[in-house]
């Protein structure tokens, strides 16, 4: 299939790159690099030495003798998404090129505006682009398990039926996101459905949870392929934080009691959920959304995962439960449904101390590279 994968410069983008190029699919990454500014921004790094986009895709053909087309454009151009539509012609178009913090889009005011402007705006010229150019292009559009927030029910995948006064509905389901980078997400779910329904667009909506891992069967190929590895406390999340923390000495960083739940997977799941979205499209005018995770922790039982596999490594480390920077519910139910892209063929990684031990030697071996000044968290919600 010819597939564009926006944002393949970044954390999920570039292995699902690799992997859906490696699976004989035509591949153009579009990126504006605006993930590497913000490590200027913040004084950031990844852990792992990425290398330039031109030079990891040159890498790539050298290695795998696979070309991936490369495209330096701003999703919120509406020129740049219009050419590329008309250009290519994609079969799918799968969109991860957001701004994904939440911590980020709770800096200040500006952050929340520039967040909201690059995600919602990006997404809908997307919309548009393919209502005019490519109707028929399968959206394949990342979300997030936190549009959902944590209910006192069970999540289902998108939709719930609901009986009210007497008369039955299916209604999407209710969102409490925790972040305004959260609701943009939201924002975008509801102008994908809007787009579905008037104008007929294909789309799946990829709900997807906190992603852990670093290294797919196709990054390992290479040193020079390596996937990026944040640690800092406004785009690194839970599980990699702790694992690199542990690499480096440093307390787990817990926040609050740490009963909070949420859903996770393994990034060499991640890749596999995109290709079988794009290899199973959604029909005309459907907007069918996957939540994409495969298993459920607390934070806390993921710092003692983390915890018991350093001191197997002969780190000891503790536990901290710091004041939450954030506003979030504790001791909450959270009980979501995973099965759609399960009956479709997914053979989920599950988190073992083999996985959490692997990505612990590679973030020991680059801790030179770690700014502890950048582990503790500065933005609060309040
Ligand atoms: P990332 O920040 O590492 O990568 C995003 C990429 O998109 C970056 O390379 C960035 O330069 C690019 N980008 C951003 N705005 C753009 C624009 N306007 N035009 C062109 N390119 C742009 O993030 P990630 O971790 O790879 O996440 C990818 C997607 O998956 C995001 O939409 C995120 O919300 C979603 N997601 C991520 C996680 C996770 O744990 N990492 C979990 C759930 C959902
Ligand atoms: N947490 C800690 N300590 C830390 C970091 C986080 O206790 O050092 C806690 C947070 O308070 C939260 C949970 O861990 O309760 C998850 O936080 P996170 O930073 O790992 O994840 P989140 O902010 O939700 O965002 C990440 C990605 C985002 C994606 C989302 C999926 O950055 O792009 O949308 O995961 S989900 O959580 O399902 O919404």
């Amino acid at each position: 299939m010819k597939i564009v994968v926006a944002g393949g410069d970044g954390f999920c983008g570039w292995p699902t790159a690799l992997y859906l190029s490696q699976k004989g699919h035509e591949v153009t990454i579009v990126d504006n690099l605006v993930r590497r500014e913000i490590d200027d921004e913040l004084g950031s790094n990844s852990v792992t030495p990425i290398l330039p986009l031109e030079e990891r895709v040159a890498a790539w053909k050298e290695v795998s003798g696979k070309e991936i087309s490369v495209v330096i454009g701003d999703l919120t151009d509406y020129d740049t998404v219009a050419g590329l539509f008309k250009d290519l012609q994609p079969e799918a178009f799968v969109h991860f090129a957001e701004h994904r913090s939440a911590p980020y889009s709770m800096i200040d005011r500006e952050h929340a505006i520039e967040n909201h402007r690059n995600n919602v705006e990006g997404t809908l010229n997307v919309l548009w682009a393919i209502k005019d150019y490519a109707p028929d292009c399968h959206l394949v559009k990342l979300g997030t398990m936190g549009e959902y927030g944590q209910p006192n029910i069970d999540i289902e995948e998108g939709w719930i039926e609901i009986e009210h006064k007497g008369r039955k509905d299916r209604l999407p389901f209710p969102k409490q996101p925790g972040s305004f980078y959260h609701l943009t997400k939201v924002h975008d779910s509801d102008n994908i459905m809007f787009a579905c329904r008037i104008w007929g667009i294909r789309a799946t909506d990829l709900n997807q949870g906190v992603v852990y891992g670093l290294e797919t069967e196709e990054t390992r190929l290479d040193p020079r392929l390596v996937n990026r590895f944040d640690y800092d406390a406004v785009f690194g999340t839970a599980l990699n934080r702790f694992i690199i923390q542990a690499a480096i000495g440093h307390d787990l960083t817990v926040y609050g009691n740490g009963s909070q739940t949420r859903g996770y997977l393994n990034i060499q799941d991640t890749v596999r959920c995109i290709e079988i979205a794009c290899e199973n499209p959604a029909d005309r005018g459907e907007f069918r959304v996957f939540n994409q995770f495969t298993e459920q922790f607390s934070v806390q039982e993921l710092a003692e995962k983390v915890q018991k596999v350093a001191k197997d490594l002969g780190t000891e480390v503790d536990i901290d439960h710091l004041e939450n920077p954030r506003v979030e519910k504790y001791d909450h139910y959270y009980n979501a449904v995973n099965t759609n892209l399960l009956d479709l063929g997914l053979e989920p990684h599950l988190l073992t101390d083999e996985h959490l031990t692997e990505v612990l030697k590679v973030a020991q071996n680059n801790t030179d590279r770690v700014k502890r000044e950048l582990v503790l968290p500065t933005v609060t919600w309040k």
